[in-house]
């Protein structure tokens, strides 16, 4: 019998960020530290959504009273709260804002760092009683040379994160993950609690076969956007239509899009002129990894990374995939603007 060969040179995720930081003299390891308390949260986070699915106590209408007749709290305020607990104590981080939170979280000067984390704690949690695959996304800003940490730090364009990233709790815990250098993905393995490289320098096909989208507002969608899905479902003679393919979870559906390629998409319509999806926890980090992939992300009528926020809840529509497929819908609204 051959004997399982053990890997003992494994390259976690936080060696890979280590290893990436050196290669940027100025690196002080801030960064490092930071992306360790994301880590923190992500696995605490796998953990408790694995305890939910098995015991089915807590699920998203949360309120259940446990057996101590405590008022068990929903997952995803549970989330949000181990998050801004280990980013608070990073001491790295100086303004959150989170999916969560009506407002953003200026943190206290002396626990007061050089970064700015927005995210979404939970980001799916509507899913997770049908067993759903959901997750955490999460961008990070350097604050702005001599700002002190303030509101301004995050109401700016995606294109000045420094990193962007997932994590998809399902069968296992997957956290992709941009530092600017391209995308790399790493699984948690639950023995060592640690997140190893298993998907290095993910790279999105040039074109796809499959879209993503919720079909059911088609009623409402603007007419290029028509044009475009049209166009995918009855292609010309000769060519195959693609397939459709929507989780309703846009870690989800963003993870299968970075891996087969094709287009994933939450277009405005008449219900919603900015779409549903938000632009800083949502759209920018999932726009950052597809174009660190190799693809592309437009809103319909400009690149979703150069879009600044008047406010941090404000929504965008998004269009992101494989850069021939977004080129297709680009083609598409240009025609309808001229
Ligand atoms: P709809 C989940 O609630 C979410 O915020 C994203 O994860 C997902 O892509 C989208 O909403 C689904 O929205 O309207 O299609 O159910």
């Amino acid at each position: 019998m051959s004997e399982e060969k053990v890997t003992t040179d494994i390259i976690t995720l936080s060696r890979h960020v280590l290893d990436e930081q050196r290669k940027h003299k100025e690196a002080s390891g801030d960064l490092t530290l930071l992306l360790n308390a994301v880590q923190l949260g992500c696995k605490f986070v796998a953990t408790n959504v694995r305890k939910a699915r098995l015991l089915n106590l807590v699920g998203i209408a949360g309120g259940a009273v446990n057996v101590t007749g405590d008022e068990q709290k929903k997952l995803d305020v549970i989330s949000n709260e181990i998050f801004i607990n280990a980013l608070r104590s990073s001491g790295k981080v100086a303004v959150m804002v989170s999916e969560e939170d009506e407002k953003a979280i200026i943190v206290e000067d002396e626990m007061k760092g050089k970064y700015c984390v927005v995210f979404d704690p939970l980001d799916g949690s509507s899913n997770i009683d049908a067993g759903v695959n959901v997750g955490t996304i999460f961008g990070i800003y350097k604050i702005k040379d001599g700002s002190g940490g303030t509101i301004s730090d995050v109401l700016r364009p995606g294109r000045e994160m420094v990193v962007a990233g997932y994590c998809m709790y399902g069968s296992s815990a997957n956290m992709i993950i941009s530092t600017g250098n391209g995308v790399n993905g790493y699984t948690l393995d639950n023995a060592i609690g640690e997140f190893i490289l298993t998907h290095p320098n993910i790279k999105i096909p040039k074109r796809g076969k499959i879209y993503s989208v919720n079909e059911g507002n088609a009623k409402y969608w603007d007419e290029p956007c028509t044009e475009y899905f049209n166009s995918l479902k009855f292609p010309p003679e000769g060519k195959n239509p693609y397939s459709a393919r929507y989780i309703g979870s846009m870690v989800a559906d963003v993870h299968r899009t970075l891996l087969y390629g094709g287009i994933f998409a939450y277009p405005a319509d008449k219900k919603s002129k900015n779409g549903k999806l938000r632009v800083l926890y949502e759209c920018f980090p999932m726009a950052f990894l597809t174009e660190q992939a190799g693809g592309k992300a437009i809103t319909g009528r400009e690149r979703v990374l150069d879009v600044t926020p008047q406010n941090i809840h404000d929504r965008c529509p998004i269009f992101l995939g494989s850069e021939d497929d977004v080129d297709d819908i680009e083609t598409i609204y240009k025609k309808h603007s001229c």
